[in-house]
């Protein structure tokens, strides 16, 4: 509850407040002893959720992501952005200006066109490429812990950024040494009838992932579903852990760790007011950069 808390808390009293010092009785503005200290610049990476489920997400994003890129840049000059896909594998995307880093909303809203329209209604891995194999995806569960390891330590963090990971998925993961392409569990990846078995070995533990994105003093914020969907939405295939533990590693315990954003001073927010238009993305993206934005994570 500490990060929820401290979110309240900059809410009331937030950074714009605290920069431009206080006005005393007698009128003048006397800086607080930190005013002007902090010249972080914001590092934003999304990691994102890209199986058939999540379509809408990348929809909202590629309309609303130009908000996201300017309100940024009006906080502090020079913003950059990244972008993890992930189902069962991920990738760390390269189409940028800068390689992995983004400076510009066209490149993202490019990316994030590309990943809806390959993979996501191919039911294709973004860690296979473009010409990978498709209807994959034997059960529900997600790689969003080695995508979020990979963001932690392979995405070019500037030494002087604030830095933001945007995590949307609908479901829970799997930890080493599962296997993603395993759809039953025997612990081979060998059956070829529908859906047709892979072998996509979850990389790390959670307990890896999460020292990995304290170490680099990444603040983890998702967007994830607080109650389990209905019959008629359920994702089609089997999976590992039952329906209930879709919040699991979220919003509830991992067996038994607390959640993600609870270990990293980030936050939860609920997904399906997301896809009922509730809650705003872009809106909600840029007041969690300006709570984040030189306020330095309390772990
Ligand atoms: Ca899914
Ligand atoms: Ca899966
Ligand atoms: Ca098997």
């Amino acid at each position: 509850m500490r990060a929820l808390t401290a979110a309240l808390v900059l809410a009331a009293c937030g950074p714009s407040a605290r920069d431009q010092g206080t006005v005393d009785a007698a009128g003048s503005n006397t800086p607080t002893p930190d005013a002007g200290e902090c010249k972080e610049v914001i590092d934003l990476v999304f990691v994102l959720d890209t199986s058939s489920s999540m379509d809408f997400v990348l929809t909202k994003l590629e309309q609303q992501i130009a908000d996201v890129v300017t309100a940024s840049n009006t906080l502090v000059a020079d913003s950059h952005f990244g972008l993890i896909a992930f189902q069962d594998n991920f990738a760390l995307d390269a189409t940028g200006s800068m390689s992995t880093v983004h400076t510009t909303a066209a490149s993202l809203q490019a990316a994030f066109r590309t990943y809806k329209n390959v993979y996501t209604a191919n039911n294709r891995n973004p860690g296979d490429g473009p010409t990978g194999p498709t209807t994959q995806n034997p059960i529900c569960e997600e790689n969003s812990l080695d995508a979020l390891y990979a963001a932690a330590n392979t995405f070019p963090w500037r030494p002087n950024a604030t830095r933001v990971v945007i995590v949307a998925t609908d479901d829970t993961y799997l930890e080493a040494t599962d296997n993603y392409g395993d759809r039953d569990g025997d612990g081979l990846t060998n059956k070829t009838d529908f859906p047709r078995e892979g072998n996509y070995p979850a990389n790390r533990t959670m307990t890896e992932t999460v020292s990995a994105l304290r170490a680099a003093k990444v603040r983890v914020f998702s967007f994830s579903r607080l109650t389990q969907p209905s019959i008629l939405e359920r994702c089609g295939t089997g999976r590992r852990y039952p329906w209930a533990a879709i919040t699991d590693g979220w919003t509830t315990p991992y067996k038994g760790a607390a959640p993600i954003p609870m270990q990293t001073d980030g936050a939860n927010y609920d997904l399906d007011q997301v896809k009922s238009g509730s809650l705003n993305l872009a809106t909600t993206i840029n007041q969690l950069v300006v709570d984040s934005h030189c306020n330095p994570i309390i772990l």
